[in-house]
């Protein structure tokens, strides 16, 4: 699979603005290991979130040099590790966008989630970035037959930026990762899983309890080296495979019983996967613990199908059927905002994917 296209040069080179806002999104099986150039040692299945979403605008012009300068700002505010962050993408992906080199390039973007949050803004950043230059692909070159395609290209490019943003692209629930099953499934891109799903999860929710707001400890992509050299990881690799099955079967069947089990261990091997690496890290809090203790006894005793699951961080996603919306919020400001830092809660749920910007 190869994007290179050595023919996407300007012959008049443009000016102008191009925008896409695109949701981050919550792993229920994860992805934790990669090889090669941003391949996954194992598939991966997500929900795509609605409100917490990132809005870029890039506003490019001829070069003054050939070579593309990059400028970027973070809430209106110049952020140059985040321009040396992108500059690093864009040699990545030069042979992808040649015409990169003839433009400079200000890129204006703003989370509608508190940056402090604690929420990675990888994936919902490093898509709406591959979407705005597909389109500017797609406006001057007219590369694309079918939307299709350029989405598929968008997730692509997504992926050479950050894994997790391949999944971003679609709406709803979204695979990553060659997998049994799943026709056209691939390593290279995402793919919307749009069949065989039960309605329960079509409007699932996802309140997000953020424990701890501050900088992420272990950077994703050092955490996922090493289980290069983790003794755990070809198992974890045969589960991860077997557990994407079983909650595929739980999605169409709406089998809540088994999807909470499945999510649930899918979060703790995330989690035990960085306390079994070298060197090792725990990204949990006690606070943690005690969200995730509650929510156990909360479930024994109502019976309500709610369920944790975690990113690379200290923060608790909660995911349940819209129809318990209210009892759910109802438990989490009775007994669990205690553990939130200054009461943050974002009530989030599954939604459909990026939109263009009108500028
Ligand atoms: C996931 N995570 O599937 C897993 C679960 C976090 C926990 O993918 O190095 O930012 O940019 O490919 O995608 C976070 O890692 O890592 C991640 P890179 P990414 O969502």
């Amino acid at each position: 699979m190869n994007y290179e296209s050595p023919k996407l040069i300007f012959k008049n080179i443009p000016s102008g603005k191009i925008g896409w806002c695109s949701p981050s999104n919550i792993a229920l099986v994860k992805y934790w290991g990669k090889k090669g150039l941003q391949l996954p040692s194992n598939p991966s299945l997500s929900f795509t979130l609605n409100k917490s979403q990132t809005e870029t605008i890039i506003d490019f012009s001829p070069a003054e040099n050939n070579k593309c300068n990059i400028s970027f700002f973070l809430e209106g505010i110049p952020n140059t590790k985040f321009a040396e962050k992108i500059s690093g993408f864009f040699s990545r992906i030069i042979n992808i966008f040649p015409f990169l080199d003839q433009l400079d390039i200000k890129i204006y973007s703003k989370n509608t989630f508190p940056h402090s949050a604690g929420i990675a803004s990888s994936a919902s950043g490093m898509s709406a970035l591959a979407l705005a230059l597909c389109d500017i692909e797609n406006q001057y070159f007219e590369s694309f037959s079918t939307e299709k395609e350029f989405f598929r290209k968008a997730s692509y490019v997504a992926r050479l930026g950050s894994g997790s943003a391949c999944r971003s692209i679609y709406g709803g629930l979204v695979n990553w990762g060659k997998a049994e099953g799943i026709n056209n499934s691939s390593d290279y891109f995402g793919h919307e899983i749009r069949d065989n799903i039960n309605p329960v999860f079509e409007d699932f929710q996802d309140s997000i309890l953020i424990i701890d707001a501050g900088q992420k400890k272990v950077s994703s992509t050092i955490g996922h080296n090493l289980m290069k050299t983790n003794p755990f990881s070809s198992g974890r690799f045969i589960q991860a495979n077997k557990n994407l099955q079983s909650l595929l079967s739980a999605v169409k069947y709406g089998d809540l019983e088994e999807f909470v089990r499945i999510v649930e261990l899918e979060a703790l091997t995330l989690h035990s996967m960085m306390m079994t690496s070298s060197p090792y890290f725990l990204l949990m809090k006690p606070q943690t613990i005690s969200v995730i203790e509650k929510i156990w006894e909360y479930r024994k005793e109502t019976n309500v199908p709610v369920c944790f699951t975690l990113d690379a961080g200290p923060n608790i996603h909660m995911l349940y059927p819209y129809d318990y919306k209210e009892r759910v919020i109802d438990f989490i400001n009775t007994e669990l905002i205690k553990y939130t830092v200054n009461n943050s809660v974002i009530h989030d749920r599954v939604g459909s994917g990026p939109a263009k910007i009108a500028i």
